[in-house]
């Protein structure tokens, strides 16, 4: 290994030994990225990865609100301003119980990436809190998400960083962080976050863009190896909101999407899910996967067991999307899914993969689509949000919707020409590593020593 390298993967390793996410996601971007250094030796003088690694800032911070009960409940807040060379920092906010500065950190790197390969002006950011939604009322969603927004809307702005959702916050989450922002500064910024409702400012396609982003991305990846999408068995881990637009775009294609789940478990409905039973049950009444069984009896439903791979992977598919959290697919479950006959990978969620199990995958000729190149749709989309906000004016669904194919078709070409470039073949994990490194080291060194 190129010593540079070595040397600054220790030193991230010793100086963060308690974040393994983090670590994960670095490991994994720095290591495909040796041959780059080779061709930029200034970039060890000038102490490139030592910065990129570096957030240029964390916030930290307490968020306390009152439950229906009258009980006051704490919980702890976050955003990583990770780097912000090409642009105002941009990415989601997650609110789980697993949330941690590890997790923010691993997210708020990958965004640094992924938002470099749209091309747009966008630097890379996360924030997030360990709240969990689960079992909350409206009324305390509100309230929880009014005391978030208190503290965070001293470092956010259109220009300066641009929350969205991730995983627990969606369009009503979004709404109320709005809401309290608006009225805190005393301003319609609508730019300030995206992912805002249709009727204040938001844009269309968005709600859909990660997941057709992602069945768009592998369109092309396929259709590079004679491949496509049509009668491919299909199964997705997770039935959010990136889950179910990909179903939606993967069964226009001709796909059968046959299981889908959530972190309880998983259902197999061997003629096909039915998409309008999982947005009543996932969008509308905030239910568990297990009652799509009331609507459709003849589906099966497998509970996940704790320290087995998730059920989902037994189900044998041409096509894998995990498309729920980090970490889904570990070494176990790639070996099986290889086995089953797999033929291709789409990565929806962020790092659902280990670094074992993309390495078998690649090693056995099994295509991955990876999340920083094939998720960024939603960032994209987001950042059309913000240009809309900013004309005053909205394109339609159709002009939209047209952006972000074009957009996802690019990062495929330049994922693929990277890999080419730098004797990866189809390797497009290197091939968008590369890429998105490329275009945020470049500006990194115009700006100087920041
Ligand atoms: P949602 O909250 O809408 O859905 C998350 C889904 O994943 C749910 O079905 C959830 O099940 C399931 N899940 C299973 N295990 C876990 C777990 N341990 N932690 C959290 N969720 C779990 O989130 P999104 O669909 O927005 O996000 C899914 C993934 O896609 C995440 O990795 C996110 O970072 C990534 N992503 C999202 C983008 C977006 O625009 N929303 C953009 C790019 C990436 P359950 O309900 O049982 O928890
Ligand atoms: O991981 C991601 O790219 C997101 N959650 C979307 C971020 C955004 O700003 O739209």
């Amino acid at each position: 290994m190129d010593s540079y390298l070595e040397k600054v993967l220790k030193e991230t390793n010793e100086k963060n030994s308690h974040e393994p996410e983090f670590l994960q996601a670095v490991e994994e971007v720095l290591t495909s990225i040796e041959p780059v250094l080779k061709r930029h030796p200034e970039y060890k003088q000038m102490a490139l990865l030592e910065r990129i690694v570096e957030p240029e800032r964390i916030i930290s911070f307490r968020v306390p609100w009152v439950d229906d009960a009258g009980q006051t409940r704490v919980n702890r807040g976050y955003r990583v301003q990770f780097n912000g060379a090409l642009g105002p920092y941009k990415g989601g906010l997650r609110f789980h119980p697993t949330v941690n500065q590890s997790i923010m950190k691993f997210l708020g790197f990958e965004q640094i990436f992924k938002n470099a390969l749209t091309g747009l002006p966008i630097g890379g950011g996360k924030g997030g809190s360990d709240f969990d939604p689960k079992g909350k009322s409206d009324a305390e969603i509100m309230r929880f998400c009014q005391s978030f927004m208190t503290e965070l809307q001293r470092h956010i702005g259109q220009d300066v960083d641009v929350p969205a959702g991730d995983i627990g916050v969606g369009a009503r989450e979004i709404g109320y962080l709005f809401g309290q922002y608006r009225r805190i500064k005393d301003v319609y910024e609508a730019g300030v976050l995206t992912g805002k409702g249709l009727d204040y400012g938001g844009s269309l396609v968005r709600k859909e863009a990660t997941g057709y982003g992602l069945i768009y991305f592998m369109r092309e990846m396929l259709k590079a190896d004679g491949q496509s999408f049509k009668g491919k068995n299909v199964i997705i881990s997770g039935s959010g909101n990136v889950a179910i637009y990909a179903c939606e775009k993967a069964r226009e294609y001709g796909a059968n999407v046959v299981a889908m789940s959530d972190s309880n478990g998983c259902i197999y409905d061997k003629s096909g899910i039915n998409l309008d039973t999982i947005k009543k049950l996932k969008e509308v009444e905030r239910l568990r996967i297990k009652e799509y069984l009331k609507y459709h009896p003849s589906a099966v439903y497998t509970e996940n067991k704790p320290g087995e791979i998730p059920a989902v992977y037994n189900i044998k598919a041409d096509i894998a999307l995990p498309c729920a959290t980090q970490n889904d697919i570990e070494l176990q479950a790639a070996e099986l899914l290889v086995k089953n006959g797999v033929i291709a990978i789409g990565e929806g969620a962020n790092m659902p993969c280990s670094n074992e199990a993309i390495k078998y995958f690649i090693d056995k000729g099994v295509l991955v689509a990876p999340a920083k190149a094939a998720n960024a749709g939603g960032v994209a989309t987001s950042a059309l949000e913000m240009s809309q906000n900013s004309m005053r004016y909205f394109w339609t669904f159709e002009e939209v919707d047209k952006k972000l194919d074009d957009i996802m078709t690019n990062i495929f070409k330049a994922s693929q020409e990277s890999a080419k470039e730098y004797g990866y073949g189809k390797n497009y994990v290197a091939g968008a590593n590369i890429a998105g490194f490329r275009r945020i080291a470049k500006a990194m060194k115009s700006q100087g020593i920041i």
